[in-house]
């Protein structure tokens, strides 16, 4: 008789996957023929899928597919449709650097947005503070003032770990941003017992060397878990309603609910507060 467990998959190699079950981590295959219990626009096992493993004499198979409370999806140029990158994810922290690879205030909107289409609290990470923060001043309080938990850490110096550590508490939080940026090395900062590995920034790109390759669920001491990712390269949007999208802005979408007209495109609808707000230089 096959005994049937709970797990949660906590890495994915190819036919196989990391699964934690209980106190054990095993390396099992799956079924072909898996059983999912929600429909799902990606039917691949990603980190955080929740699973049910039957195990026997034999050996241990993952046979069933847990509805996802959660998706984090994203489309790469060239691939025709998105990709989930892991499941039952609570919050995610977007990291950017400090300087070096330079920050970038447009990617991280685009990671904020798919952060709020997806249900997953967005928190604001600006590493290697270390290096000077005169990049990021110019618009970073424009994030504070709009609501987000913005945390400045540098994991060199340990400055603001404990604060971003409190934030992760009994959550699984997911940790993205480009390459280089000091994703893995955050995570080091807090639990060194992950070993993470850590990369180096090219001289002549001034950009990170994809030194993460897959993304792993990784329990955290105290309850919780953390979830590293390598660096993404673009990150495009996509299946987003233009309606949708004012709702994706949190600063945008108070001014949006005074608008005249509920369904508002703030282009040249009369009795338009965004626009108001925007001429009022609010
Ligand atoms: N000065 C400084 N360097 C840092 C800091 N955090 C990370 N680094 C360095 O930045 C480089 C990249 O760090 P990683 O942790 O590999 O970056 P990553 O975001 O995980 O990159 P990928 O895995 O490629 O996506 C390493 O050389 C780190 O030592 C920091 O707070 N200050
Ligand atoms: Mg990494
Ligand atoms: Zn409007």
């Amino acid at each position: 008789m096959a005994e049937a467990q709970e797990a949660v998959v906590t890495a994915v190699f190819g036919p196989l996957v990391r699964v934690q079950l209980g106190e054990e981590n095993l390396v099992v295959p799956f079924r072909r023929k898996l059983i999912w219990h929600q429909d799902s626009e990606d039917r691949r096992l990603v980190v955080g899928d929740r699973v049910i493993v039957h195990r026997d004499k034999g050996g241990a198979v993952v046979a069933e597919v847990l509805p996802r409370k959660t998706t984090l999806t994203r489309k790469s140029p060239g691939e025709e449709r998105p990709r989930v990158i892991a499941a039952n994810v609570d919050q995610a922290v977007v990291v950017l650097a400090a300087k070096l690879p330079e920050p970038n205030p447009r990617l991280l909107d685009r990671l904020l947005v798919a952060c709020h289409h997806a249900g997953i609290r967005p928190i604001v990470c600006i590493n290697k503070v270390d290096q000077g923060t005169e990049l990021v001043e110019p618009w970073l309080s424009d994030y504070q003032d709009a609501g987000y938990e913005v945390y400045l850490t540098s994991a060199r110096t340990a400055r603001g770990m404990g604060n971003l550590k409190r934030a992760l508490s009994g959550k699984t939080t997911l940790f993205c941003g480009p390459s280089g940026v000091g994703k893995s090395a955050l995570l080091n900062a807090i639990h060194p017992g992950y070993r993470l590995q850590e990369g180096s920034i090219s001289d002549a790109t001034g950009k990170g060397r994809h030194t993460t390759t897959t993304a792993q669920l990784l329990p955290l001491p105290g309850g919780g878990f953390v979830v590293d990712t390598p660096g993404i390269r673009e990150f495009g949007l996509w299946d987003l309603k233009p309606e949708k999208l004012t709702e994706c802005f949190p600063d945008i979408a108070s001014w949006a609910e005074s608008c005249a007209f509920s369904n508002c495109s703030h282009d040249r609808e009369p009795g338009c507060q965004v626009r108001r707000a925007v001429e009022d230089g609010k």
